[in-house]
């Protein structure tokens, strides 16, 4: 068999070794996110095929011993002699490196993007790797292991001339991965965003191992049903979803968008179907086109007078659900991390088709057009209305040399690497920590009351707010535009509150002001939340903690027993703790468990429904939520 392929076969091992000596450039990374990406590689293949027309349904299977099988019911990889390089051309897809999807012509490419490395490099990264091909009535099969060709193409079977499809199964190489064990969640999500971003295909995910599952996501509206999916516990502004789809020069321009009745904007933007979070060209090209028409409507229908200044384009977009998805032949990507389109013809493109129907959208449905003018009206008044505020406090702190809040009780050390904030919520409780901390390195800052929703308060009443001010100058970093996370005061920001829902609840608040107005915080990893225990269980004067049911109960069978005399004490709130029980629970950092706060950048759309669902309007999804979540943080994908 070696022989068979002679000199072009030792180029094309050589190219597949590079992969395996240096994967993380090719992957992006050899952690859990580089482990799904395998299976994005191979899934972007099969949807070429349906973006060509000829595939309709994916299936993707976590297998039992965590392999992964992938099929489509498209053409096949071709099976015949590849002219150039004299093997067949499913060989070459698999054993060449850079040679994945580009046979045959029509359909945009989704390979070419962020990691678009296409077949081979999955192969190279794997144990072994099977491929079957159903074509003309016959099963086509050839393996590989780690990215050598252990079995040439073969017919092993026949099949109904009607079938045609491939199937890919593979096994990561756990000498190549730190992790090799599938989380179905992270591959859920993806296949949904998939199937939103592709209309009418088909993927089913199922999970064969212990916990069996399965999911199918099949959108006939594709981004239209993707944008009422985001605002699924929302309240829209209008029934409508507003739609603009079209061709310029070569690009394929695809929005979807609608209002709701909030005040933040989701905005998500793709790139032949690869999220681009830092946008680029073809967000600036929709979001000039926005501004542009709506002034354009606004004024020529007397919405704006003559008198008054031009909508921002951020008052347009309060409350705005969006999401444009291109297609490129050759993606440009820029920036730190390669997330953001440079191609300047897309800016052009997504301009010229969105201003265009969005005009015609205005003509034919007046009254969503005043509706959407009416609240961008609104919030230019807000805007100005929070600028005199932060003017303002901004004047004030210049002036008071930044005085901190009162409630405040701050720690001695001043090197904020040494320094934590202990965000309390109600008084006696942050009586109790006052009383608990380490005055050198732990600030206590009570919180009163409600904490507000910023989710549902416009920016002027959100900078007014007695508490959201507290923790901007606490924390020192300013806000907004003014923040500079050179100044941050803590190293730590800690989150403590009750543990049960309301806690939960409390908690959420103040992660989703954090993530909103300071979300470098939580990306640098500076957020973290306390981990009060539940229950205290005594006896013979020694004492337990049990931060869960689960420990309780393992406690009582192991290291305590179940004979009766010992007391158990269930913690209601932070505020049953003396000041000690809370120093040795909750706050000693040699004891105690902190849970940093992550938001994973690629599931940006997932982050924003984990907050949302809990604070819409919609009681339904926020029981569901909370209930679903009653221990959440320790899965809070954020
Ligand atoms: C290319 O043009 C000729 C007909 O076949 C086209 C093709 O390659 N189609 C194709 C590839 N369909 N499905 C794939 C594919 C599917 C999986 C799961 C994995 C890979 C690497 C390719």
């Amino acid at each position: 068999m070696e022989n068979e392929y002679g000199a072009s076969q030792i180029q094309i091992l050589e190219g597949l070794e590079a992969v395996r000596k240096r994967p993380g450039m090719y992957i992006g990374s050899t952690s859990l996110r580089g482990l799904h990406h395998l299976v994005y590689e191979i899934v972007d293949n099969a949807v070429d095929e349906a973006l060509a027309g000829y595939c309709d349904t994916i299936e993707i299977q976590i297998n039992e011993d965590n392999s992964i099988t992938v099929s489509d019911n498209g053409r096949g990889i071709p099976v015949g002699i590849h002219p150039k390089a004299g093997i067949p051309a499913v060989e070459v897809v698999f054993t060449r490196l850079h040679a994945g999807g580009k046979f045959g012509g029509g359909g945009y490419k989704v390979s070419g993007g962020l990691h678009g490395v296409g077949a081979s490099v999955v192969n190279a990264l794997s144990v072994w790797l099977e491929v079957s091909i159903f074509h003309e009535g016959k099963i086509y099969r050839q393996r590989y292991e780690r990215g050598k060709t252990a079995m040439s193409l073969r017919v092993v079977g026949t099949c109904d001339p009607e079938k045609t499809g491939t199937t890919v199964s593979f096994l990561p190489d756990p000498e190549i991965f730190e992790e090799t064990v599938f989380e179905f969640d992270t591959l859920k999500t993806r296949m949904r965003e998939m199937a939103f971003l592709t209309k009418g295909l088909r993927i089913t995910l199922t999970d064969d191992r212990e916990e069996k599952q399965t999911r199918t996501f099949h959108y006939e509206g594709g981004i239209r049903e993707f944008v009422q999916y985001l605002n699924r516990s929302k309240t829209p502004l209008y029934d409508a979803i507003i739609c603009c789809e079209g061709q310029r020069d070569g690009i394929y321009v695809d929005v979807a968008m609608q209002h709701n009745d909030g005040y933040t904007e989701n905005s998500y933007s793709f790139v032949n179907n690869i999220n681009t979070p830092e946008g680029g060209t073809h967000l600036a090209g929709f979001k000039n086109a926005v501004t542009k028409t709506f002034n354009d409507y606004a004024r020529s229908n007397k919405i704006l007078k003559d008198s008054e200044a031009n909508l921002q384009g951020e008052d347009i977009r309060e409350g705005l659900t969006a999401i444009i998805s291109i297609k490129v032949e050759n993606p440009q990507f820029e920036g730190q991390t390669k997330q953001k389109l440079g191609n300047s013809e897309a800016r052009a493109a997504v301009d010229a088709v969105v201003s265009e129907q969005m005009t015609y959208f205005l003509e034919q449905n007046p009254t969503v057009a005043r509706l959407i003018c009416e609240k961008a009206i609104l919030a230019q008044r807000a805007r100005a209305a929070a600028r005199k505020a932060r003017d303002l406090t901004r004047r004030k702190s210049a002036l008071d040399g930044m005085a901190l809040p009162g409630k405040l009780a701050d720690c001695t050390d001043k090197n904020p690497e040494n320094c934590e904030i202990y965000i309390v919520e109600g008084d006696s409780a942050g009586g109790s920590a006052k009383k608990a901390r380490s005055r050198a390195t732990q600030a206590i800052l009570p919180l009163r009351g409600k904490i507000l929703n910023v989710e549902k308060a416009r920016l002027d009443k959100i900078y007014s707010n007695a508490e959201i001010k507290a923790m901007i100058t606490a924390f020192g970093t300013g806000i907004h535009d003014d923040f500079d996370i050179s100044k941050l005061r803590y190293d730590k920001i800690i989150i403590m509150t009750d543990a049960d829902v309301d806690g939960a609840h409390i908690s959420t608040l103040l992660l989703t002001f954090l993530y909103r107005f300071m979300p470098e915080l939580i990306r640098q990893g500076h957020v973290y939340l306390a981990q009060p225990p539940l229950y205290k269980i005594e006896k013979n004067k020694k004492v337990w903690y049990a931060y869960s049911e689960e420990e309780l109960s393992q406690l009582m069978e192991t290291e305590i027993g179940r004979d009766g005399n010992n007391k158990i004490q269930r913690y209601k709130g932070l505020g049953e703790m003396d000041a000690e029980q809370l120093w040795e629970t909750t706050m000693d950092p040699s004891k105690r468990i902190l849970l940093q706060v992550k938001m994973d950048e690629e599931d940006s759309s997932e982050i924003d429904i984990t907050f949302t669902t809990l604070m819409g309007d919609k009681v339904e999804p926020r029981r569901e939520f909370i209930e679903a979540n009653a221990r959440f943080v320790k899965n809070l994908d954020i």
